[in-house]
This record gives C-alpha cells, sequence and structure tokens, in this order.
C-alpha cells in the first residue's frame, strides 16, 4: 500500500515538498521545489514535533529515534531526520530528489505529523569541527517550516 504526505513550506522562503512510500519497507521518495533560497546548499531536516506555534523555533531539534549524533543522510551514525542539504541554482530554486530509507510513512519512524525545516546555511553533515557539526550541522537560521500531513494516496 502507497503511503503519500506533503509539506507546504512556509517563512523567508516557500516551497512544496512530496512524500512517498511504495511499501514500510522500501525508502521514502522526497521530491519538490523550493524557491526563493540564496545559490548552493541549505540545510534540509525532519524536526521532531509539528509544533509551529512560535514559528519553526517550536519544532524543537532534530528527529532522533535511535538518540544518534547528528550526521549526513549517508552515514550510519545520523539523526532519523537527517536528510542532509538541498542545493539551490542561482535561479534560487532547489528541485528536491531524495531517497532515503531512515525515515518512514508508517511506524515508529514515521515523519506525518513532524516539520520539516530548511536552513539558511549549509548543513556540514557532522564534519566541520563546529561545536554544533554533531548537534545540527551547524546550518544555521530556520528560514522555512511547514508540517508534514498525510496526502491522499
Ligand atoms: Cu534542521
Ligand atoms: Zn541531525
Amino acid at each position: 500500500m502507497t503511503m503519500k504526505a506533503v509539506c507546504v513550506l512556509q517563512g523567508e522562503v516557500k516551497g512544496t515538498v512530496h512524500f512517498t512510500q511504495n511499501s514500510p519497507n522500501e525508502p521514502v521518495k522526497v521530491t519538490g521545489e523550493i524557491q526563493g533560497l540564496s545559490e548552493g546548499l541549505h540545510g534540509f531536516h525532519v524536526h521532531e514535533f509539528g509544533d509551529n506555534t512560535n514559528g519553526c523555533t517550536s519544532a524543537g531539534a532534530h528527529f532522533n529515534l535511535d538518540n544518534k549524533t547528528h550526521g549526513g543522510p549517508k552515514d550510519e551514525e545520523r539523526h532519523t531526520g537527517d536528510l542532509g542539504n538541498v542545493e539551490a541554482g542561482a535561479d534560487g530554486v532547489a528541485h528536491v530528489d531524495i531517497e532515503d530509507k531512515v525515515i518512514s510513512l508508517v511506524g515508529p519512524r514515521n515523519i506525518i505529523g513532524r516539520t520539516l525545516v530548511v536552513h539558511a546555511d549549509p548543513d556540514d553533515l557532522g564534519r566541520g569541527g563546529h561545536e554544533l557539526s554533531k548537534t545540527t550541522g551547524n546550518a544555521g537560521g530556520r528560514i522555512a517550516c511547514g508540517v508534514i500531513g498525510l496526502a491522499k494516496a
């Protein structure tokens, strides 16, 4: 049974991101477009709470089911919600096209009801040597976010 979810990102930049998972054991496909970004890489994560009452801040830390340290999406040691970066071109548009095996749309790794966040700066994937590298990737401010909701399959 295919599951689908969607997130409308709002803030300093705008975008729409779609999530599709064909079965619970298959990766989640993350696709979409974000507009208004500065050229280059921007940290892209699922944060733990679907709470935007105080803007993107109330979404809390990175969704981290297994109590791991921050990393890149291909790393063994990563937060559940660590999706790495999106990359905007000179036109400020990032075309999102990610497949991830750690997040899910069902079960304990379910991201539905949590918040997707886009950051001002690149996520250093835990390797930057900054004091924040191992918690946030030193990705800077939260320039847009949105709650991930169930979509029509
Ligand atoms: Cu984040
Ligand atoms: Zn993280």
